[in-house]
């Protein structure tokens, strides 16, 4: 058993009970009520999942396992003279709850190096998409080829017992998780370099192994890192959360769940605003013949976005009532990196200029900026400028927290998801419309 594995069992052990006593001797006990904005709005505030991997607070933003985003960034070993933690730090602390040593990390290092390739017909299938697919189809199908490889099925084709779950779930979520930055680099080289030469180093972790395979020189290495590690978790009723949970929970492997989880992610209201974002500003920049608006010539192209019915993308939040700690960390790293960047001072303009705007026209409950507003930006300084791929760089980061949600589910025996729903007549008649 690896450090990371043995560790997680003795937090499982510890933590069964807990769950086990509140079902027996609390499973009556009331906890919420449920109004009738909340069943017609997306299910909005309504408490009713369970995680200790993150928690979201509405003004204070993401925390990991306790950990605020500064924190985490701050706590987590790093690469010697880099500025951005371990990915495989982060995974160690989603799984645990502790912040693991050097040495701790250096076993998660090795044991991802280990799980990296990929079977031959993967890259066929990714070979088989015409080019003009997003890349988010070609990896939801991808990582979903993948199937045949689950050693949950197998075991429980065999008979396990339920206590064992997480155990090849565990195994089934590392190796996918090792796999796919190469997934990721090798659908890059095929829509946009085409040398078919996409090969991981041994010797690299996880986000310095993406930033070669995708022939990118220091600093993106900690930009990978970065972006891993800010778009891990969320809490789990995001969409894409919710989507790897719900899958999970009628024990689909987790191929399955992550295929759903990119697909709900590919949404522009959700992981897809990223993309939209640098569309938004190319478009602005094409309108401006390439100078940088004034202040009142950006009100206008925020104003006529919104006039025109469409959103203002990387703005608002359906929990978020302040900016994203998710993007200041990346603006911070900005500041320090790209201070001069063209579209960078686009970002920042926006900063300015979108919230005021979005709180005179009243209609968004949070008029600051998301994550989404400012990641895009960063990848294309560093030459990533195709930006249809940057949802897939999300959903990397995205797999850590859907997967480790998945594996403690799995330990906890949390059962079959299963909300009711009802009729329009039905909530007529219960808030007392009378026909
Ligand atoms: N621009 C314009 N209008 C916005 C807005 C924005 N950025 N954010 C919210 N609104 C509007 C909503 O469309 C809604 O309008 P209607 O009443 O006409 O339907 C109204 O304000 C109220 O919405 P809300 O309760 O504030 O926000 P929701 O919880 O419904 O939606 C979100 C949240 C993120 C989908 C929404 O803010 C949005 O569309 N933002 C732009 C897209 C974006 O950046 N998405 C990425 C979010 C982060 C992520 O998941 O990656």
């Amino acid at each position: 058993m690896t450090t990371l594995k043995e560790a997680l069992f003795k937090k499982i052990e510890q933590h069964r009970p807990r769950t086990t006593r509140l079902m027996k001797e609390y499973g009556d006990k009331v906890v919420a009520d449920v109004t009738a904005q909340q069943i017609l709005g997306g299910m909005r505030g309504i408490k009713s999942l369970i995680t200790d991997i993150s928690y979201l607070d509405p003004y204070e933003g993401i925390r990991y396992r306790g950990y605020t985003l500064p924190e985490v960034f701050e706590k987590l070993p790093k690469p010697e003279g880099k500025e951005m933690p371990y990915v495989e730090g982060m995974y160690y602390l989603l799984l645990t709850g502790d912040i693991p040593t050097e040495s701790q990390v250096a076993d998660v290092i090795y044991d991802f190096s280990n799980r990296r390739l990929l079977p031959r017909y993967v890259f066929e299938v990714i070979d088989a998409f015409p080019n003009h697919s997003h890349p988010m189809a070609i990896m939801s199908a991808a990582v979903m080829s993948m199937e045949r490889e689950s050693l949950f099925n197998t075991r429980y084709q065999g008979g396990m017992s339920k206590m064992d779950y997480w155990d090849p779930t565990f195994e089934d979520a590392t190796n996918l998780l090792a796999k796919l930055p190469l997934i990721g680099a090798y659908i890059y080289d095929k829509l946009y370099l085409n040398k078919k030469d996409v090969y991981p180093d041994p010797t690299l972790d996880f986000g310095g192994n993406f930033a070669y395979m995708l022939q990118k020189d220091e600093p993106y290495d900690d930009v990978a890192r970065m972006y891993f590690i800010v778009h891990a978790d969320h809490e789990s009723g995001n969409v894409s959360a919710h989507t790897g949970h719900l899958i999970a929970s009628s024990l689909s492997d987790v191929y399955y769940s992550v295929s759903g989880m990119i697909n709900g992610l590919a949404g522009p209201l959700h992981g897809l605003a990223n993309q939209e974002v640098l569309r938004w500003i190319q478009d602005v920049k094409q309108k401006m013949g390439d100078k940088l608006p004034s202040k009142e010539e950006m009100k206008k192209f925020v104003w006529d976005t919104l006039n025109s019915g469409q959103v203002i993308p990387g703005y608002g939040h359906a929990v978020l009532r302040k900016t994203d700690p998710r993007y200041m960390v990346q603006r911070e790293f900005a500041l320090k990196h790209m201070a001069d960047d063209e579209l960078f001072q686009y970002v920042s303009m926006l900063y300015e200029v979108v919230p005021p705007i979005l709180k005179e026209q009243g209609k968004a409950k949070n008029p600051w900026p998301n994550v989404d507003a400012q990641s895009g930006v960063i990848q294309w300084h560093y030459g990533l400028t195709q930006y249809d791929f940057y949802t897939v760089l999300f959903a990397i980061g995205r797999a850590f927290g859907v997967l480790s949600n998945i594996i403690w589910d799995r330990a906890l025996g949390y059962p079959i998801e299963r909300p009711k729903s009802i009729t329009t007549d039905m909530l007529e008649e219960m808030v007392g419309i009378k026909k």
